[in-house]
């Protein structure tokens, strides 16, 4: 069978270190940075905790363990279509209803660095994927979309990662008509480097929030704060992201990897 065939070279492969496996996540923990909503809309998502239960001491003298207080969308992060109002009917559109064959799909990279680190509110338009697929080659039904920003060096600080002045955050993202085009093109999803797949200004667009309205809206998934797409090829490679199985939830903390065939 051509799929036994192929499992077994990438087993070899994988073995060998011809095919990488790349962290694409972020540490998980109390500095961690978090969304800011505007708190006339919305209350924020709370601090991350850790806990400590014991650690080879008289709460468990053998064993160290910890509890957390974590919220769905934080840090390196998947969204549902149930996280979004556009999406929230799906009956396979939650973190415990999901196709897991979804958690497992090759990745298409854009690389945005240059113009985001130029302009913190860039853009990424339908045609500048167009132009992308003219040198790399078409998005296809199945894949991924992610944005390269090279926004995971900031992620040191929360000032530096929400990037926020008088005028809100500014960090870069999709427009509408972008995340209309890898819709069409079947795309199962889209990710940036950013705190949410959405750019920093995207509350004032003509689509308030475009990659959550418009992804969860068709079903598609997002992922957040992805780390290392600097080390990714713009084609090639499979990402896996897979939220944890939290009943009806709309989203998780992932851990984010990509494997990579060595070059
Ligand atoms: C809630 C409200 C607005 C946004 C978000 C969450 C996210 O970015 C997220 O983590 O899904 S923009
Ligand atoms: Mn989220």
């Amino acid at each position: 069978m051509a799929g036994s065939q192929g499992l077994s070279g990438l087993a070899e492969m994988l073995v060998s270190g011809a095919v990488e496996v790349v962290d694409l996540t972020a540490v998980l923990g109390p500095s961690t940075p978090l969304l800011k909503l505007p708190p006339e809309l919305a209350v924020d998502t709370p601090k991350i905790e850790i806990h400590k239960i014991s650690e080879y001491d008289k709460n468990g003298p053998w064993w160290a363990w910890n509890w957390l207080k974590v919220g769905e969308h934080s840090g390196t992060h998947f969204d549902a279509p149930h996280h979004w109002i556009t999406g929230k009917d799906y009956p396979d559109g939650a973190t415990d209803s999901i196709p897991v064959k979804n958690f497992v799909a090759p990745v298409n990279v854009i690389d945005c660095s240059a113009k985001s680190a130029e302009n913190h509110d860039y853009l990424l338009t339908a045609d500048d994927v167009k132009a992308w697929e003219a040198e790399h080659g078409e998005i296809k039904a199945g894949e991924w979309v992610v944005m390269r920003t090279d926004w995971d060096r900031r992620n040191g600080s929360e000032e530096t990662f929400l990037n926020a002045d008088e005028t809100g955050p500014h960090s870069p993202g999709p427009t509408v008509d972008c995340i209309q085009y890898i819709i069409e093109k079947g795309a199962i999803g889209w990710g940036t480097q950013c705190i949410g797949t959405d750019a920093g200004q995207a509350a004032g667009m003509e689509i308030p929030f475009p990659a959550h309205n418009l992804m969860h809206k068709a079903n598609r998934y997002g992922l957040a704060s992805l780390c290392n797409l600097d080390k990714l090829p713009a084609k090639g490679a499979i990402l896996i992201a897979a939220p944890l199985k939290i009943e009806h939830g709309t989203g998780s903390p992932i851990r984010a990897l990509a494997l990579v065939p060595k070059s």
